[in-house]
C-alpha cells in the first residue's frame, strides 16, 4: 500500500529488512530504528547531508527515534509541526491540512492498540514520564540500587524540560562565587515566596532553595555545563545557571540525561502510556497498568511509583475548565503536557491543589508556539508597546509582565535589543532562523519595520541607554541593567503572552511523598516536577522549574529506592 512501507516495498526492501526477522515490534521500535539508521545514517549524517534552512535532524529534540516522524503504515508527520508550522515535506506524509489540524491526542488515537496482553512484569520502582524529573528520579533510584522502569507515553523522551530555554536557579553556587557574586538560599526562599504571592508551601520552597547548589553540582557530575549566569524576573542576583554562551538549558540537559540513562542501561520505554496506577485501596501503591503502542495493555508490579508526568498547559480543554479565559491561547508546551499524571494520582486518592493557577509567560513569538526566553530580557532587552514606549519593568515577575502586556490595546508588545545583547545570548540566533526577528541598521529603520514612531522609539532607547549608564532606571526601577542597546544592528521581536506552566497538581511533602486526601503520606507513592503543586505557589519564577525537577526528582528517586529496600 501507501505510506513508507509501500515505498520501501517498491524499492525491493522486504518487511524483515525493516522489522527484523521476527517482524514483531517492541514499544521502543528498537529494531526498526536501528535498521532505519543502518541504511539512511544517523541524525548527524542526515543533518550534515540535508543542509536546509530548517533541518529537523539537527533540531533541539536531539537524537530521537526515526519513527517519531516517519511511520510505516500510517501517514508520516514531522513531530516539529506539533509546535511549529514549517512547510516541511517528508516522505509519505499526510496532507498539510491534516498535519496542522490534528492534536497529539487525536493523532495517537489512530495508532493505539486496545487491551490484549496479559503480561505482568515487575520492578522496584516505576517512574511515569521521562521529562527532566523522570530522568533525574530514575537515575537517582537506579544509583541507589533499585531496578527502575521509566515510562514515557510520547514517542520521544524529554517532556517540557526538553524545551526549557532559560536555566536552573541555584543560590550560592561555585559558579556564582567564581564570578564574585554573593547569593544566599534564604534570599531564594524569600523571592520564590514573593513571586508565588506567598501561596507556596514554605517548607517545599526551603527544600528547593537549600538544595539548589547541590542540584547544580549533581548536574555537573552527570556531565552538564552550567557555567553561564543570567538573571530571571523577580530576582535580585544572577541566579539562573545555563550552558556557556547562553544556550538553551533543556536540550542540553536531556542529552546529558539520555546519555546517563544509556550508560546505566536504564529501562526507558517510549510509546508507553500509564493508564492506571494500581493500589491496594488503602493508600499503598502496587504498580501500574501500561498501554504499550505495540504490546497493548500490561501490568508492572512495583513497590514504589514516582509520578513525574508533568503539567497540563498543552491541554486546551483542561486549561479551559480551570481558567476559561486562557482557553485557546497559545501554549509553549510540548504536545504531551496534557495532565494525565494528575488525574491518575487523584484517582487513587491523592490530594490535588492549585489547579486553577496557570502561568502565562509574557513573551511567546507573535502568533507562534515558540517561547522567547525570559533570558532575552535578562540579557538586557526591553519591552516596548505599539506606541514605541516602555511600559513595565521587564524583569518583574511573569504574572505582572504578562498582565502589563495584556493591558496594552493590542495585547502584544515588542522586545527591542542591540548587537551586544544578541551576541550574549545564542538563542536569539535561533529566533532569527525561525523568522521571528526584525533587524535594521538604525533605530529609525527598526521603528519603521515595527510600525512605530521613529522619534518615540529613539527617545525610548536613548532613555534606556542613559539608565544603563547611570545604573539607575527612574522610569520603571529595573534593577538589572546588564547591557545598553547599541548598534551596528538593532533587533525587535513581536511578542504575546501564552500558557507556559501549571503551578497546581499533586500535593507532596518535603520527602516528595504524595499526600492523600486524608492528609497522610501515601505509601510507596512519590511525585516530582510540574505534576506537583505547592512549590511555586500562584506564580513560578523563571528558572525555578528546572531546580524543581532536579531537587525533587533526586529526593523522590532516593526515597523510593530506600523505601523499596526497607519494605
Ligand atoms: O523557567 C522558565 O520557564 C524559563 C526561564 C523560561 C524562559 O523564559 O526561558
Amino acid at each position: 500500500g501507501a505510506f513508507l512501507a509501500g515505498m520501501h516495498k517498491k524499492n525491493k526492501v522486504a518487511c524483515a529488512d525493516c522489522h527484523g526477522k521476527s517482524l514483531t515490534v517492541d514499544d521502543n521500535e528498537t529494531a526498526l530504528n536501528k535498521n532505519c539508521k543502518g541504511c539512511h545514517g544517523g541524525f548527524k549524517d542526515l543533518a550534515a547531508k540535508n543542509k536546509g534552512h530548517i533541518n529537523p535532524h539537527a533540531s533541539h529534540l536531539g537524537d530521537t527515534n526515526c519513527t517519531a516522524c516517519h511511520k510505516g503504515h500510517v501517514a508520516s508527520k514531522a513531530y516539529c509541526n506539533y509546535c511549529h508550522s514549517f512547510a516541511m515535506k517528508i516522505p509519505a506524509m499526510g496532507s498539510e491540512k491534516e498535519s496542522s489540524d490534528k492534536t497529539w491526542v487525536q493523532e495517537t488515537a489512530r495508532e493505539k492498540k486496545e487491551a490484549k496482553s496479559a503480561r505482568t512484569e515487575s520492578a522496584d520502582v516505576v517512574v511515569i514520564g521521562a521529562g527532566g524529573s523522570g530522568y533525574v528520579a530514575s537515575i537517582s533510584a537506579h544509583d541507589a540500587g533499585a531496578k527502575v522502569i521509566l515510562l514515557e507515553k510520547m514517542p520521544i523522551t524529554g517532556g517540557n524540560s526538553m524545551l526549557a530555554a532559560g536555566g536552573i536557579n541555584a543560590a550560592r553556587t561555585r559558579y556564582q562565587e567564581r564570578l564574585g557574586m554573593h547569593d544566599d538560599p534564604a534570599e531564594m526562599v524569600k523571592e520564590t515566596m514573593k513571586g508565588g504571592r506567598e501561596k507556596n508551601d514554605p517548607e517545599l520552597v526551603k527544600v528547593l532553595a537549600y538544595n539548589s547548589a547541590d542540584a547544580v553540582d549533581f548536574l555537573v557530575s552527570l556531565g552538564a555545563d552550567m557555567t553561564d549566569l543570567v538573571r530571571s524576573g523577580g530576582v535580585a542576583v544572577d541566579r539562573t545557571h545555563r550552558p556557556v554562551g547562553g544556550a538553551a538549558v533543556g536540550p542540553h540537559l536531556i542529552k546529558v540525561y539520555r546519555d546517563n540513562a544509556a550508560k546505566r542501561n536504564l529501562d526507558v520505554r517510549v510509546n508507553s502510556e500509564v493508564v492506571q496506577i494500581l493500589s491496594d485501596g488503602q493508600g499503598r501503591v502496587t504498580g501500574v497498568q501500561v498501554r504499550g503502542k505495540h504490546s497493548g495493555l500490561y501490568t508492572i508490579k512495583a513497590k514504589a511509583v514516582i509520578d513525574t508526568a508533568g503539567g497540563f498547559a498543552a491541554n486546551n480543554e483542561l486549561v479551559g475548565f480551570y481558567k476559561p479565559q486562557f482557553k485557546e491561547t497559545a501554549s509553549s508546551n510540548q504536545p504531551g503536557a496534557t495532565g494525565e499524571g494528575v488525574a491518575l494520582a487523584e484517582k487513587i486518592g491523592a490530594k490535588v491543589i492549585d489547579m486553577e493557577q496557570i502561568q502565562i509567560h509574557p513573551t511567546m513569538g507573535g502568533e507562534t508556539k515558540v517561547l522567547i526566553s525570559e533570558t532575552v530580557r535578562g540579557s538586557g532587552a526591553i519591552l516596548v508597546n505599539h506606541a514605541g514606549k516602555r511600559f513595565v519593568n521587564e524583569l518583574t515577575t511573569r504574572d505582572k509582565a504578562s498582565a502589563a502586556i495584556l493591558a496594552q490595546p493590542e495585547k502584544s508588545a515588542f522586545l527591542v535589543l542591540g548587537e551586544e545583547i544578541r551576541k550574549s545570548n545564542v538563542q536569539i540566533d535561533g529566533y532569527i532562523v525561525l523568522g521571528l526577528v526584525q533587524e535594521a541598521d538604525s533605530v529609525a529603520a527598526l521603528a519603521a519595520k515595527m510600525g512605530v514612531s521613529a522619534d518615540v522609539l529613539a527617545a525610548t532607547v536613548d532613555a534606556y541607554n542613559k539608565a544603563f549608564a547611570a545604573k539607575k532606571d527612574p522610569e520603571f526601577q529595573r534593577q538589572d541593567l546588564p547591557r545598553a542597546i547599541n548598534g551596528p544592528k538593532y533587533y525587535s521581536i513581536w511578542v504575546k503572552p501564552g500558557r507556559h506552566h501549571t503551578m497546581g497538581g499533586v500535593k507532596i511533602n518535603t520527602e516528595a511523598q504524595v499526600i492523600g486526601k486524608d492528609g497522610k503520606a501515601m505509601t510507596g507513592f512519590y511525585a516530582a516536577g510540574e505534576v506537583t503543586g505547592g512549590v511555586h505557589g500562584w506564580n513560578r519564577l523563571g528558572g525555578n522549574a528546572i531546580t524543581d525537577t532536579v531537587v525533587f526528582g533526586r529526593i523522590a528517586g532516593n526515597n523510593a529506592a530506600r523505601f523499596v529496600k526497607e519494605a
